[in-house]
């Protein structure tokens, strides 16, 4: 198994309790992605986004990685795969893993909408708060919103260009670039495989199915 890339999703972290976005009950069934994850809900409602993502820090507060998280930390320390991961938790740097690339970006991070600022998110986070460099009431979650451009995307290109081995583990493939992953890995001539609760209905060389906590470790040992 030369150079592997992962792609993880919401399902990695559904047994830490983070809960998932489109099953039944899914975060997107309680808000409308319009109004907590789109800079033009941002604009008109500021302190609505801060609550949604100050509920998911404290979420996160309480939570711990899994045995899936771990297996991908040993993977990585094993075989030097790219860990590539639409979450913004941090449950996978928690179990070890390193240089995790957050396309979507984490919830430990706050940035400033004014100046681009970055810095370490307190647990409760307000738009008020004035940004540590340039004293603007703009502070926003380090998030990529729908409509916002994903972060590291030329480096995840790249390394599933070179790669030999591709996987997606718990993502329904629903959301792009994310999803068109998987179509450029094939079309690169690299092996793919989706580790998933169920077949998401992207094509995929291989799938293998069951909660991630049970198939990761099995595949990854
Ligand atoms: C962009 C914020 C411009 C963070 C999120 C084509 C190309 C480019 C863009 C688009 C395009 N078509 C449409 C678009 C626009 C849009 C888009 O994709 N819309 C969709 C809805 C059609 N994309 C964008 O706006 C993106 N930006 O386009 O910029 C651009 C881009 C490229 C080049 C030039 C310009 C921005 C996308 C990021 C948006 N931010 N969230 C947050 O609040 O968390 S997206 C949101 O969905 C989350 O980030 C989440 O990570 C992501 C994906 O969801 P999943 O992780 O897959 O979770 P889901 O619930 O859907 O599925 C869970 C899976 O787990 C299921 O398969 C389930 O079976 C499985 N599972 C459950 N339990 C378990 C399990 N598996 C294993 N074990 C278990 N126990």
């Amino acid at each position: 198994m030369g150079k592997i890339v992962v792609l993880s999703g919401a399902g990695l972290s559904a047994e830490s309790g983070l809960g998932t976005f489109r099953d039944a009950g899914g975060i997107w069934s309680r808000y409308d992605l319009n109004d907590v994850a789109t800079p033009e809900g941002f604009a008109r409602d500021p302190s609505q986004v801060h609550a949604f993502y100050n509920a998911r820090r404290a979420n996160l507060a309480g939570a711990r990685p899994n045995a899936a998280h771990a297996a991908l930390a040993r993977l990585q320390a094993a075989r030097g795969a790219t860990l590539v991961t639409q979450n913004v938790d941090t449950l996978l740097e928690q179990a070890g893993a390193n240089d995790v690339l957050h396309m979507h970006g984490r919830l430990d991070r706050a940035k400033c909408a004014a100046c681009g600022h970055d810095w370490d998110a307190p647990l409760a986070m307000q738009a008020e708060d004035p940004c540590p460099a340039c004293a603007a009431r703009a502070t926003r979650p380090d998030i990529v919103w729908f409509g916002e451009m994903p972060k590291e995307l030329d480096i995840i290109e790249a390394r599933i260009a070179a790669a030999d081995l591709f996987v997606a583990i718990g993502t329904s493939g629903t959301v792009y670039p994310a999803a068109g992953f998987v179509d450029m890995a094939r079309a690169c001539g690299v092996a793919t495989l989706e580790l998933n609760l169920e077949a998401s209905g992207s094509v995929f060389d291989r799938g293998i199915y069951g909660p991630a906590s049970e198939i990761v470790p099995a595949w990854v040992a």
